[in-house]
């Protein structure tokens, strides 16, 4: 399989990664600052996890760049660069909710989701164990199972997921959004971590996802795995999925559900 040598890495750092933020949440965690918002927090295991996550990377691929939620960014010599969120769903961790993950990929180009090319993803919760993988043209795996999105479904029978900003003022926006949609679909989930909705919809446990305002740590893993179970993954239009706009879904509902926002005013 191509890439298995950087699916192999990111796996393996994905799992260290998890059990020592699984340690860290056992022992007790507390905010160690604000980003972007009050409500946009960061523990001090956030800082750690990626901490760890960067050393044994660079152990194993010193010229490789880096990328990540917790600390600055490394230009890459090698031509590929890791994007990683050491605690995806970071607001779910602090409450002790099982819903979080370590999310790493590793694309060629920089990190930028417009341009890069993403070769190996790896999304692993440590709650559940549930860890998912996908190496580009290999497919998407939860454990050894394979992973295929979703049939299409009318957009009534559809279960979407999504998620919000931050920004108070962005939420309220969204929020008007969901009433507007609820009523459209079978049901709407908010759980709080992207790379796992992003999983959820290569397993066929959501229909679809859409959010904006994510940063590339978010979505970089997960919508490599969704992309390789067979989803539609992308922006609006004809975008790569970005920090304005991504949605995933099986092709058909991923262009119904688009253009349905759309005409919502999304
Ligand atoms: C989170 C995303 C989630 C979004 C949250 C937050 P974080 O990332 O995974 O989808 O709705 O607002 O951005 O901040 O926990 O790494």
């Amino acid at each position: 399989m191509p890439y298995s040598d950087l699916l192999s890495l990111a796996r393996s750092t994905a799992v260290k990664a998890g059990e020592l933020a699984a340690l860290r949440l056992a022992e007790g965690v507390e905010v160690a600052a604000s980003k972007s918002s009050p409500v946009d927090i960061v523990t001090e295991a956030d800082r750690e996890v990626e901490a760890l996550i960067r050393s044994l990377l660079a152990d194993a691929r010193p010229l490789d760049g880096f990328y990540g939620e917790e600390s600055d960014a490394a230009e890459s010599e090698s031509g590929l660069t890791w994007i990683v969120d050491p605690i995806d769903g970071t607001v779910n961790y602090l409450y002790g909710f099982p819903h979080y993950a370590v999310s790493i990929a590793v694309v060629e180009g920089g990190p930028d989701p417009l341009s890069w090319r993403a070769l190996a993803g790896c999304v692993f919760n440590p709650a559940t164990g549930e860890l998912y993988t996908a190496a580009e043209g290999s497919g998407a795996f939860l454990g050894e199972k394979q992973l295929h999105v979703a049939s299409t479904v009318p957009l009534s029978q559809a279960l979407i997921g999504t998620g919000f900003a931050y920004d108070s003022g962005m939420r309220a926006q969204q929020g008007a959004l969901v009433a507007q949609l609820l009523p459209l679909v079978r049901d709407i989930r908010r759980m709080g971590t992207a790379s796992l909705d992003l999983c959820a919809v290569a397993a066929g446990r959501l229909n679809g996802y859409f959010e904006r305002t994510l940063n590339p740590w978010d979505h970089a893993a997960g919508a490599l795995i969704a992309r390789e179970a067979g989803a539609t993954v992308k922006g609006r239009g004809d975008a790569a999925p970005n920090h304005e706009f991504i949605l995933a879904a099986e092709h058909d509902l991923a262009l119904l559900l688009e253009a349905t926002l759309a005409e919502l005013g999304d």
